[in-house]
């Protein structure tokens, strides 16, 4: 595969963007190579500058549960161009889609839209200390939930991935206010709770982590969270902006049966549009302006183009359950052939997997939490990771992302990446 083009993008690139991207996680800087630059997408697939065709299980980090291109999508945003881009003002369509949120997401009964996910999770963390009228946050390791200051601390994704524990640039007064706990250990959750339960005024979590790589959460710690948060007031902030409307319609909530008071989106709620939502209780959501005093705003906020995503994305979701089915079977499909890949070339290979969300760990050990995430052989995913991208298939470029499948993905694209996991294998071991 030739990269020349890609390549002399980058060089370019780097000359005016900080390390030549517009977000590190898509940098390629831990798997030992430079970007490839995209130009193209369709269902499935796409297409770099220097033209060579990948599967594409990346999926803009989450967003094209449906594919790129989905007709109905491609149809909504048309429609939207006609009648212009931009209003600052209400319209119609973002009342459509806040009462499909409503409609379907348990834990919501009142919803804001905001321009991303961390906006989503930044406004909900604002919210909770407005109605609480505390400041501490319990959040867990190896959790991403967007760039917001406090949140920054032991955070997964591009910070996992470039090993920033603490991104620089964070007042300590704002990280002093977040308590940072292992993930799936509960009875870290009871003694925070146990020292600080009346001073405590969220707890956010990621309800299926996506970013230490997947890790689901261990059965009854949801719901043990839950019932902390209810005894001592504290607000229970689910960030569903990778899981909402991905592991099932209702999100994880719904997969889980457990409600939170706040819910964050983001991703699979614009359809491949920039947009983030957070929402939740009414009494909690009614502290926001202009009904309360906890101030959040936004000029793009509910912006036509983005909403019309999000609507055709969600309204097809809604109407063809099918979709849920068809990924949880591409993902047990994929995750099935790609382990025993590995087993037959002796590769120390775990993995978990929520339907559509997967990930494969270097290393022999269960994954539940960030210090075994940490433990993984990230030299050998790194070799993985371009064996594959040689072969066409485009993964996330860390060991500490999920990757995603599609509706879009039929079971010949699911067997071309497991043979191509084969020849990976074989190709490292
Ligand atoms: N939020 C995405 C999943 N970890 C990564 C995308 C990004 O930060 O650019």
């Amino acid at each position: 595969m030739e990269h020349d083009r890609s390549s002399a993008l980058f060089a370019k690139a780097r000359r005016s963007i900080p390390g030549g991207v517009n977000s590190p996680a898509r940098a390629f800087k831990s798997v030992g190579r430079e970007p490839v630059f995209i130009t193209r997408g369709d269902g499935c697939r796409i297409w770099d500058t220097d033209r060579n065709e990948y599967i594409d299980f990346v999926g803009s980090w989450g967003p094209l549960l449906l594919g790129h291109r989905h007709p109905a999508v491609i149809a909504a945003l048309a429609e939207v161009l006609e009648r212009g881009t931009s209003f600052g003002a209400p319209t119609e369509a973002e009342v459509e889609l806040a009462n499909l949120i409503v409609g379907i997401v348990p834990s919501v009964e009142m919803v804001r839209l905001v321009n991303s996910g961390t906006e989503a999770t930044m406004s909900a963390l604002r919210v909770a200390r407005g109605f609480t009228g505390r400041d501490m946050a319990v959040k867990f390791a190896g959790n991403y939930h967007g760039h917001v200051d406090s949140l920054l601390v032991k955070a997964g994704s591009g910070l996992a991935t470039l090993g920033i524990s603490d991104s620089a640039g964070v007042p300590d007064g704002f990280a002093k206010t977040t308590l940072p706990l292992p993930y799936n250990d509960i009875h870290a959750v009871e003694e925070a709770f146990s020292r600080h339960g009346g001073e405590i005024a969220a707890v956010i979590l990621e309800p299926v982590v996506g970013n230490m790589g997947c890790v689901p959460p261990m059965s009854g710690f949801l719901q043990r969270v839950r019932d902390l948060c209810s005894r001592d007031g504290a607000v229970l902030i689910f960030d569903e902006v990778m899981t909402g409307f991905r592991v099932a319609l209702g999100g994880a909530q719904s997969l889980y049966g457990v409600t939170p008071d706040l819910t964050t989106l983001g991703k699979v709620i614009g359809g491949g549009l920039p947009i983030g939502a957070f929402g939740g209780r009414r009494e909690i959501m009614e502290q926001v302006a202009p009904v309360g005093s906890v101030y959040q705003a936004g000029t793009l906020s509910g912006n036509p183009l983005a909403v019309a995503g999000g609507l055709s994305t969600l309204r097809y979701l809604r109407d063809n359950p099918e979709v849920y089915e068809r990924v949880e079977e591409s993902g047990a499909r994929m995750q099935t052939g790609v382990m025993e890949a590995a087993g037959q070339v002796g590769i120390a290979l775990t993995s978990n997997r929520v339907g559509s969300m997967l990930t494969f760990f270097f290393s022999s050990e269960e994954i539940r939490d960030w210090d075994g995430a940490a433990t993984c052989d990230t030299e050998a995913f790194g070799r993985y990771f371009r064996e594959m991208l040689a072969q066409g298939i485009y993964l996330p470029c860390s060991q500490y992302e999920a990757l995603f499948i599609g509706a879009c993905h039929s079971d010949v694209d699911i067997d071309r990446a497991i043979e191509c996991a084969r020849n990976a294998f074989r190709a490292i071991a």
